[in-house]
């Protein structure tokens, strides 16, 4: 099979390495829509809100394309999804790694360190937004995806290289298993 080529023709000019431009076009729309956001809020917990309650509706949907693609088994246990989200999700969605840490047999909960995080490339956050968590989507995201799969969880970042942390660092924690609804007239 013929290999797809690494260049994009618009007009008469020619895009090499057009994964790289994918890469900055998504991340400079994601920084556009935060930008829209403060702009319309004028309330940085309002945007956190917003782009967490964004990225819950998109877990919502992400899911299906999720399972079909990745063909992962049901995960047996919490620390098992974990291993999932990190490995598979992140890589398929992200392109990128995220290591499981903090993981407590006695708590449901476990850390996910992002080895990279995309939606900050070439980002500074102005000092007035200092409470800014830009990258809430990706809580949102987790919770979505995994209330799909009878998984309530909070998900919130707590160590950000864009507030100045060594690494990015998202908690998610197991609030409830939730009852698979059963369809009308399968009981
Ligand atoms: C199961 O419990 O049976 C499988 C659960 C797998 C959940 C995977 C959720 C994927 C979330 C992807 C996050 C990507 C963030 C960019």
């Amino acid at each position: 099979m013929a290999s797809k080529p690494n260049y994009a023709r618009i007009g008469d000019q020619v895009f090499r390495d057009v994964e790289k431009i994918n890469a900055e076009l998504f991340t400079l729309t994601y920084g556009a829509i935060v930008a829209q956001l403060l702009k319309d809020f004028e309330d940085v917990e309002e945007v956190n809100n917003q782009l967490e309650k964004m990225g819950y509706n998109i877990g919502l949907r992400l899911i299906e394309e999720f399972l079909a693609r990745s063909n992962v088994p049901r995960c047996s246990d919490f620390k098992d999804t974990a291993e999932v989200i990190s490995k598979v999700g992140f890589k398929m969605f992200l392109g990128i790694n995220a290591t499981v840490t903090n993981w407590d047999p006695k708590k449901p909960e476990f850390s996910l360190v992002l080895e990279e995080n995309p939606l900050i490339d070439f980002v500074e956050v102005p000092e007035q937004y200092q409470s800014l968590v830009y990258s809430n989507i990706l809580c949102g995201v987790i919770r979505g995806a995994l209330e799909m799969v009878q998984m309530s969880v909070e998900c919130r970042f707590v160590r950000d290289v864009l507030k100045g942390d060594d690494a990015s660092e998202l908690k998610v924690t197991l609030k409830a298993m939730l009852e698979e609804e059963v369809p009308v007239g399968e009981d």
